[in-house]
This record gives C-alpha cells, structure tokens and sequence, in this order.
C-alpha cells in the first residue's frame, strides 16, 4: 500500500508532513510527501512561513505519480488559494481519492492559510474528496455555522456535507467526532488531558487515508484513526505524539 500527503513541512517533526509519514508508515503505508509550503516552527508556536512555488507544487505530484501508481492522496496545509487549485487539477487528472485536512489555523492559534483560501478549498478541493476532516473551527469556516454543542457540529456537518462527506472532529466537544456520510454518526472518543497533541488532526486525517488506502470501509478507517491518534498521544513526547507506540520496546 501507498499513500501520498500534499501539505507543509514542519521541522519540529510535529505537525505536517512529517507527521503524515510516520503515520501512514505506523499503520503499514508507504508514505509519499509532496511540500507545499516550509514554516519553521515548534509545538508551540510558528515562526515563519515560505510558500513553494505552484510550479514546484506540481513538478513534485508529477514526478512521484510518474514513478509510482498512488491511488490515495490526503492534503493538508495549503496555505493559498493558487495552492488550492493546482493541487485540486492534479487530483482530478490522476483520479486520486482524496483525505482534505481543510488546515486553516495552527493549535498555538497562527495563520497557516491567506485570504481566499476557505472559499477555494470549498470550490475546488471538497467536491473531489472523499472526505474532509475539518476541527470545530474549520467546520466553522466551510459552513458558516458557530458551533457551541453537538448539535450545532451536526448541523455544520449536513451543511459541508452537501459538498463531501466530512467529519467534524471534536476535541471540543468532549472528544466526540460527527460524520456525515448520508446519515449522521456521532463517534464517541474521549478528551484526553495532554500537552503532547501537536499534530493530532494531522495524524487523523492521514490514519484515515492509511486505512481508506488498505480497502477498511469509511466507518471502521474513522473509528481506527480515533484509537490510533488516541494512543499515539497517550505515548507522547516533546508536545507531539508518538505513531510508533507499537514499536517501543522499552
Ligand atoms: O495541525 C495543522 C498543521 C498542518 N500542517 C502544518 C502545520 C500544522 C499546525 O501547526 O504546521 C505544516
């Protein structure tokens, strides 16, 4: 099994990219990973951010899909609208299912998306997902409704889910996860008391393009990247997680 991730790399190994590998490694993926944008940052704040070319953005999908037949793409922090749809072009013409991490604000509260960018993902990227996997805030943004309880995360997933499925994760919301498919489900998980979360929607997202990529079905790939991210943070070190909790022989 193969993957591809198409987002931002973060040195600290936290977040992004970086983080996408080692999950989709952990869970028994070969991960490919396509940079959009470099930040230099840690877990707890951004320091800075430089964009990589739209043209570059494309060298890189091209020439890894011309090497290597990828089925299964997830997307994370695209940070600009030209991003948003050179990538949405290059999902379309390599007919790859797509994971979208809509990741629009880092956990420390920094911008990692400019103007434009919300109203692209949701032109271009999110009819050609499978999935989104949007956090309360992100939520927000795609379906312009606040979101104050449960109700209000399945009233925004109805909403987003007129474009995709989705599912709105709900570390606000006592940890549970509301996925729209057709039908609402409201994934209960638990709010673990942690500072070791740096890049938990990243690792969602990725573990559910992991599973998704094996062939699991839509429910069972949510409900096996909640345990996943779960454990990982659980195992955690430095303000992130440990995907590879499995293999600790210590
Ligand atoms: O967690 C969202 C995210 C995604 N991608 C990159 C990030 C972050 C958060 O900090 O830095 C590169």
């Amino acid at each position: 099994m193969v993957a591809m991730t198409i987002g931002g790399y973060d040195p600290s190994g936290g977040a992004g990219i970086l983080n996408d590998i080692k999950t989709f490694h952990a869970l028994g993926v070969y991960g490919t990973a396509v940079i959009t944008v470099l930040t230099a940052q840690n877990s707890k704040k951004v320091e800075d951010i430089e964009p990589v070319s739209t043209d570059f953005i494309q060298k890189q999908i091209e020439t890894v899909l011309e090497d290597i037949p990828i089925r299964f793409a997830k997307t994370g922090m695209l940070y600009s609208s030209e991003n948003v749809k050179v990538v949405s072009e290059k999902i379309v013409e390599h007919e790859l299912n797509l994971v979208v991490d809509p990741v629009m604000v880092a956990g420390c509260g920094s911008l990692l998306s400019v103007e434009g960018y919300t109203k692209s993902v949701k032109k271009y990227l999110l009819p050609n997902a499978l999935i989104a996997t949007p956090n309360i805030n992100e939520a927000e943004q795609l379906s312009g409704i606040k979101i104050n309880n449960i109700d209000d995360a399945v009233d925004a997933a109805i909403e987003i889910g007129k474009i995709c499925d989705v599912i709105v994760t709900g570390g606000h919301l006592n940890g549970a996860n509301v996925l729209f498919n057709g039908t609402i489900k409201i994934i209960n998980g638990e709010l673990i008391e942690s500072v070791n979360t740096h890049g938990t929607g990243c690792s969602y997202s990725a573990a559910i393009t992991a599973e998704l990529s094996k062939g699991i079905d839509l429910l069972q790939s949510v409900k096996i990247a909640g345990k996943f991210v779960k454990e990982s943070v659980n195992n955690g070190e430095w303000g992130t997680l440990n995907q590879f909790h499995n293999f600790i022989s210590q």
